[in-house]
């Protein structure tokens, strides 16, 4: 009720108050934003070889004329690319079941879309699969997308599709043309597919060998992120022969893990080392690359999540949310953002530690360490997750939303 909104929005207010501008404010002002999800990504295919081929060629280079985050973290559950979908645009946690896409589409949010709105922006989200697919069109009505640019806008056939549908390279071709005719300033969606389980491919699509384990996911895990990797080429040399490309900020960032605890056996074989508890936790890292043209490169290397990045976006835009609302992240190039990732199980990592199925961890070692390293945090990660709840099955946010009509 509004008592408990109150104190769930003084809590993320004050957080808000010491980290969400750095000295990279407004750094981006006024530009596009062009997101971009890599699906089922993760940071260990960065800079990875297989068979002496290099598995993400372009991100390697890109990465170096960007901001590259190499502490970001997935915070997603059971709503996978939905659940990042809302944690990005919301600055919220996911539900501990399911996926808030279908549980609550109802509900009033301020989301990314809303908070551009006024100043401005026009906002559409691309994606290859039905409309339908995690209750998409009727949530990103509630989000404040202007449009929806979904399978049917795109020309798909047997040859240009695979596993989910239209594959990367034709579905980010097809999707500039719809760009050009946005009114600008825009901010727009792209939601890759092709890197998708079980990792499906044609031969002609195939860049680098597979990896030689005895799991064929793992093994064409690698070759799907390659095409992936040439599909963002592709769309970066489309859309530098465009105006768009100097007036836009690209944020690439992978959605969730591709490769499950059922495969780490394969998966440990590739990276040549066991995969320990701490090692489970380190490989829900995902890129994170932030590209505005002109800009040089930096390494950021707070440690941080997607609950994280629509404040990191707004501080670069020099935006202020006009409305009252609750926001958990910070921005990752402030001084003050705390080295803090939240999971939804309740585990979490820090600069230094981990804390997982009940133990303290140093991240160097991987060996328990002594439990007061971890329990400064149990407070902040409990209420963190406990008040993201509250909002969204109590439709919360709907009782500071009142002066927004
Ligand atoms: C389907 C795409 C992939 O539309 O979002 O879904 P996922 O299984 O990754 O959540
Ligand atoms: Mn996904």
């Amino acid at each position: 009720d509004e008592t408990e909104i109150m104190e769930i929005n003084k809590y993320t207010k004050g957080k808000q108050k010491q980290a969400n501008q750095s000295e990279l404010h407004g750094m981006a002002k006024n530009k596009n934003v062009v997101l971009v999800f890599l699906e089922s990504t993760q940071s260990f295919v960065i800079d990875k070889q297989i068979d002496n081929q290099e598995v993400t060629p372009f991100l390697n280079k890109l990465k170096n004329e960007s901001l590259y985050f190499s502490n970001f973290y997935h915070q997603t559950a059971q709503g996978k690319t939905s659940d990042a979908e809302f944690i990005i645009d919301n600055s919220l946690y996911p539900l501990p079941g399911g996926s808030v896409f279908v549980r609550r589409p109802q509900n009033e949010y301020y989301s990314l879309p809303h908070i551009l709105k006024e100043q401005g922006y026009y906002s559409a989200s691309f994606h290859g699969n039905d409309a339908q697919f995690w209750n998409r069109s009727v949530m990103y009505e509630t989000l404040g997308y202007d449009q929806f640019f979904s399978k049917e806008y795109f020309e798909v056939n047997e040859d240009n599709s695979v596993n989910y549908g239209i594959k990367d390279i034709p579905f980010l071709e097809q999707s500039i043309p719809y760009l050009q005719t946005l009114p600008q300033p825009f901010y727009s969606k792209m939601l890759t597919l092709t890197n998708h389980f079980p990792y499906l491919l044609d031969p002609e699509d195939q860049f680098i060998e597979e990896a030689n384990t005895s799991q064929g996911v793992v093994n064409r895990y690698f070759t799907t992120v390659r095409y992936e990797d040439e599909a963002i080429k592709t769309f970066f040399e489309q859309i530098k022969d465009t105006d768009l490309y100097k007036d836009s900020m690209f944020v690439l960032i992978g959605d969730h893990y591709g490769i499950s605890r059922n495969y780490y056996d394969a998966l440990e074989e590739v990276l040549e080392m066991p995969i320990t508890q701490t090692g489970h936790v380190e490989l829900q890292k995902v890129p994170l690359i932030i590209h505005i043209p002109g800009m040089e490169g930096q390494v950021i290397n707070k440690v941080g999540g997607q609950v994280d990045l629509r404040t990191t976006i707004l501080d670069l835009l020099g935006i202020e949310e006009e409305k009252e609302t609750v926001a958990f992240g910070t921005s990752l190039l402030s001084e003050n953002h705390k080295n803090l990732v939240i999971f939804r199980d309740g585990s979490f990592a820090t600069a230094h530690h981990i804390f997982s199925e009940g133990e303290c961890l140093s991240k160097s070692t991987g060996e328990k360490v002594k439990r007061n390293k971890c329990t400064p945090y149990f407070d902040q990660v409990q209420r963190e997750l406990n008040y993201s709840d509250k909002v969204v099955f109590g439709d919360l946010l709907k009782f500071l939303t009142n002066d927004r009509k």
